[in-house]
C-alpha cells in the first residue's frame, strides 16, 4: 500500500500525548475515540476519551447579568471512558501497577482501511516477554461497534494474559477542561448508570433526557466473556482474541424497543473478520469517489488525505446529528455544530458523497421547530437557527459573537441551494429543504427593515455580527446582507415551484427586499465595506503587537478588540468567493489587498478563503502559501490547539482551496467550469466530482484540464478547451 495512506508518528510535528490522541482519533460519525496510549502503564498521561455524536448534557447558564432571550442552557458533549485503552495482567501482575518495558514498534493510522495498526514489544517486571499487536476500528458497517483484534506472539513463557478495559463512567479523569481558553469546555459526566443485562449498562443523562447502552463482549476461540479477555499462552505460540465495545445509538429515556432488539441481534452475531471486510469495502468506496491526488511538497499528499479522512469519519449520518466543529476528535467547542458545516464542510460532501450531505442537511430540518421557537422568542417571524448547538436550541452564552451571527440562517439556505444545484435532487427540496428556505427568508423580512441609505430606499439588517468575531453588533454586515439577499432570492425561486407553501404577499416582499438589499460600499477606497462602520475605526496597531499576543482573543478584552479595524477571519471576502460572477477581478483584488492587511487569521476558517481568491485572481504564490497552511494545519499544529480536536472547517477549506481555487470551479449560467489555476509548486491535480449521479474524474496539469466520465448519471456533456473544462447539464 502507498505510504501516503498511512499516518505515522514521524509525520507529525508535536508528539505530546493530547495532540497525538486528536490526530489518531478513530470515528464513524456516531462515536469517536481519541487515539490514546493502548497499553495503560503506571505513567498515566494524555486526555483519552470517547465521544458520541449528539450525546450531551445540559446545565443552566449562570449569567452575572441576565437579559431577556439569552440562551438558557449550556449543551456539552459528554466525554465517555476511553474504550481503546487496555490493562494487561500477566500471571497476576498488572501493566498499570508496575514498571514494565513497553516498546512501541509500529503505530499507524491506516487511512486506506480506517484502522489503527500497532505492535509492541513487552517485558514485565518479572521478565516475561512477548509481542503484542492490535488492529482496531470503529465500524462503518455497524456504527455502534468499536472492535479490536489482539495478537500475542513470541512469548518466552506459558501462562495467562488477561486483557481488560476500564469502562466505568463518572471517573474524575473523564473530565478535562482548559480554564484559560474560552474555546474549550467539557462537562463532568454525571450519568446515572443502571445494569441493563450481563453485557450492557444503560447510561442516562439527567437534563437532556438521553440514554445509551454501553458495554463489551470479548471472544476467544468462539467463547464469549463480558468482563475481560483471557488468553492462555503457550511459549512461542501465536494467540488471538477479539474485543467489541458496544456504544448504542442514543435512545429515548423510555425503553426504545426496536433499537434494542436490533442491537441484541448485532451483539449475538459479532464476527470480526466480516466487520473488517466491510470496513475495507466502505473505505474503498470512499476513496474511489473522494480521493485527491496531487504532486508537490513532501507530506502534502498525505496531509490532504488526512483531511479528507477526518471529514469522512466525523460526519453525522443519521439525520439527527451533524458535524461538530472538532468532529468527534476532542472537546473543543463542546461538540457544537456551527455554520462550519454548511459553508466549509458541506461542499466536499455535496460534490463527492451527496448522501452524507443530505443527511447533514436533514438535521437542520429536524431542528427547524427549535429555530422557529427561537425566532418567536425574539419576536421575529420565521426561524432563527442557533449559532452553536447540539439539540437545536441556542447554546451561545456570549450573544455578541453568538446569537448575533444571524448569517447562519442564510448559510443554511445557501447549502440547500448548492445541494439542489449539484445533485438535481428536487424531491428533497420539495419534501425537506423548501420549508427551511422559506422560514429563514421570513426571518429576514421581520428582522431587517427598509431604510434610507444614500438617498435610496434600501433593505438594511442592523445589530448583527458577521463571520469576523473581532467586530461585533454592527449595521449592514456586507456578508450577512449579501447572503440574506441570496436566501430571499432562492425562496422566491422555490416559491415559483411550490406556491402553495407561501402567500403571494410574502413572495412580493421577498422580491422587494432582495432587489433592494443594501450592500455597503466605500466609493473613495473603491472597496466593499465590511459593515457600515468598519472603515471608520482606527486600524489595529499591528506593528506594536508582539507575536505572542496572537490570537488576540486570549490577550485583549473584547471591548478593546471591537474598537479597531481588525478581522479575526475572512468576512466580506466570502462574498466574491461565493458569488464570483457579481464582482470583476479588479474589484476582488482591491478588496483582497485591503482586508488582507487587517486580518489576523486567528480563526482557522480564514486562510482557505484567502487562498481561493488568490488563485482566482492570478496571485499564485499567495494562493499556494495560504493553501499550505490550510492543508497541513493540524499535522503541523499551526494553531497550537489541535490537542482539543481537529479544525474540521479548515479541513473542508483545504478541499475548497483545491477545487474552488486551484481548479477554479465556478458556474457560468448553468454550466460548470473548471479552470486551471495550478501554482508552480503543484504540477498535477486529479479529483472526482459527483454531478447529478455522474462521476467525473478531472485531471489538471501544467498545460491542460481533462475530464472523464467514469460513471454515468443524468445527461451531461463535457467540453475540453485550452486550460478549461466545461460541464453542460441537460436543462
Ligand atoms: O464557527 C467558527 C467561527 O467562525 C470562528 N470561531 C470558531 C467557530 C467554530 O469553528
Amino acid at each position: 500500500m502507498k505510504n501516503d495512506f498511512l499516518l505515522q508518528m514521524s509525520d507529525i510535528q508535536n508528539t505530546t500525548p493530547e495532540y497525538m490522541e486528536t490526530l489518531f482519533t478513530l470515528s464513524n460519525g456516531h462515536m469517536g475515540l481519541r487515539g490514546s496510549d493502548l497499553i495503560q502503564d503506571i505513567h498515566k498521561t494524555g486526555n483519552p476519551g470517547t465521544f458520541v455524536n449528539g450525546f450531551y448534557e445540559k446545565k443552566p447558564i449562570i449569567y452575572g447579568e441576565w437579559a431577556y432571550g439569552y440562551a438558557e442552557n449550556h449543551q456539552t458533549i459528554i466525554k465517555l471512558p476511553d474504550i481503546r485503552g487496555i490493562i494487561l495482567t500477566v500471571n497476576g501482575h498488572r501493566s498499570d501497577e508496575e514498571e514494565w518495558m513497553i516498546k512501541k514498534d509500529t503505530f499507524m493510522l491506516n487511512m486506506a482501511k480506517g484502522l489503527i495498526e500497532e505492535s509492541y514489544q513487552i517485558q514485565t517486571i518479572n521478565g516475561e516477554s512477548f509481542r503484542f499487536s492490535a488492529e482496531s476500528f470503529t465500524s462503518f458497517e455497524h456504527s455502534e461497534i468499536y472492535t479490536s483484534k489482539y495478537t500475542i506472539s513470541d512469548s518466552n513463557f506459558s501462562g495467562e494474559i488477561v486483557i481488560e478495559k476500564d469502562l466505568s463512567v463518572n471517573k474524575k479523569s473523564d473530565h478535562h477542561s482548559e480554564v484559560d481558553d474560552p474555546r474549550v469546555a467539557s462537562m463532568k459526566s454525571d450519568l446515572t448508570v443502571e445494569k441493563y443485562d450481563e453485557r450492557l449498562e444503560q447510561l442516562k443523562t439527567h437534563k437532556s433526557q438521553q440514554s445509551i447502552l454501553f458495554g463489551q463482549v470479548n471472544l476467544v476461540n468462539g467463547k464469549a466473556n463480558y468482563k475481560s479477555l483471557i488468553l492462555d499462552i503457550k511459549k512461542n505460540e501465536k494467540m488471538t482474541g477479539y474485543n467489541f465495545v458496544i456504544v448504542s445509538e442514543i435512545l429515548k429515556q423510555t425503553k426504545d424497543r426496536p433499537a434494542i432488539n436490533e442491537l441484541n441481534r448485532l451483539i449475538n452475531d459479532l464476527e470480526y473478520e466480516l466487520l473488517l471486510k466491510k470496513q475495507e469495502e466502505y473505505f474503498n468506496e470512499f476513496w474511489a469517489v473522494s480521493d485527491i491526488e496531487l504532486s508537490g511538497q513532501d507530506k502534502l499528499q498525505k496531509g490532504i488525505r488526512f483531511n479528507l479522512f477526518q471529514l469522512f469519519q466525523n460526519a453525522g449520518r443519521n439525520s439527527t446529528t451533524n458535524f461538530a466543529a472538532k468532529g468527534l476528535t476532542g472537546e473543543g467547542y463542546e461538540g457544537h455544530y456551527f455554520w462550519d458545516t454548511e459553508m466549509y464542510i458541506l461542499p466536499f460532501f455535496i460534490y463527492t458523497q451527496p448522501d452524507i450531505a443530505k443527511s447533514l442537511l436533514t438535521y437542520r430540518s429536524y431542528v427547524l421547530p427549535q429555530a422557529k421557537k427561537r425566532a418567536e422568542k425574539l419576536h421575529q417571524k420565521g426561524a432563527l437557527f442557533a449559532w452553536r448547538t447540539i439539540d437545536g436550541d441556542e447554546a451561545s452564552a456570549y450573544y455578541p459573537a453568538g446569537t448575533a451571527q444571524v448569517h447562519i440562517n442564510a448559510d443554511i439556505s445557501h447549502a440547500f441551494q448548492l445541494y439542489e444545484r449539484v445533485t438535481g435532487d428536487h424531491q428533497f427540496m420539495k419534501e425537506t429543504g423548501a420549508e427551511v428556505v422559506f422560514e429563514t427568508a421570513r426571518f429576514w423580512l421581520s428582522f431587517g427593515h427598509f431604510g434610507n441609505k444614500e438617498g435610496q430606499r434600501q433593505f438594511c439588517i442592523d445589530g448583527v455580527t458577521g463571520p469576523d468575531e473581532y467586530t461585533a453588533l454592527v449595521n449592514n454586515n456586507y456578508y450577512t446582507n449579501k447572503m440574506a439577499q441570496s436566501n430571499l432570492s432562492y425562496a422566491v425561486e422555490l416559491a415559483g415551484q411550490y406556491p402553495e407553501m407561501i402567500t403571494e404577499f410574502e413572495n412580493s416582499q421577498w422580491q422587494d427586499a432582495a432587489r433592494n438589499m443594501y450592500l455597503p460600499y466605500d466609493e473613495k477606497k473603491q472597496i466593499i465595506k465590511q459593515d457600515d462602520s468598519f472603515l471608520d475605526k482606527e486600524v489595529w496597531p499591528f506593528e506594536e503587537t508582539p507575536k505572542e499576543n496572537y490570537p488576540l482573543l486570549l490577550h485583549y478584552h473584547p471591548m478593546i478588540i471591537y474598537k479597531y479595524q481588525v478581522s479575526k477571519q475572512a468576512d466580506g471576502l466570502l462574498a466574491p468567493l461565493l458569488f464570483p460572477n457579481d464582482y470583476d477581478k479588479e474589484q476582488i483584488i482591491r478588496d483582497y489587498n485591503y482586508y488582507e492587511g487587517v486580518t489576523t487569521h486567528d480563526s482557522s476558517l480564514s486562510r482557505s478563503v484567502f487562498s481561493i481568491l488568490a488563485s482566482r485572481t492570478g496571485q499564485k504564490k499567495k494562493a499556494y502559501n495560504y493553501f499550505m497552511d490550510t492543508a497541513l494545519m493540524d499535522i503541523v499544529d499551526l494553531q497550537g490547539n489541535a490537542k482539543d480536536g481537529v479544525h474540521a472547517a479548515n479541513m473542508g477549506g483545504s478541499w475548497l482551496s483545491l477545487i474552488y481555487g486551484f481548479a477554479g470551479l465556478s458556474y457560468q449560467g448553468s454550466d460548470l467550469i473548471i479552470e486551471n489555476n495550478l501554482p508552480d509548486e503543484i504540477s498535477n491535480l486529479a479529483f472526482t466530482l459527483n454531478l447529478r449521479g455522474n462521476l467525473i474524474k478531472i485531471y489538471l496539469d501544467n498545460c491542460k484540464v481533462r475530464g472523464k466520465i467514469i460513471q454515468k448519471g443524468k445527461f451531461i456533456q463535457l467540453e475540453e478547451l485550452d486550460n478549461q473544462l466545461i460541464v453542460r447539464f441537460n436543462k
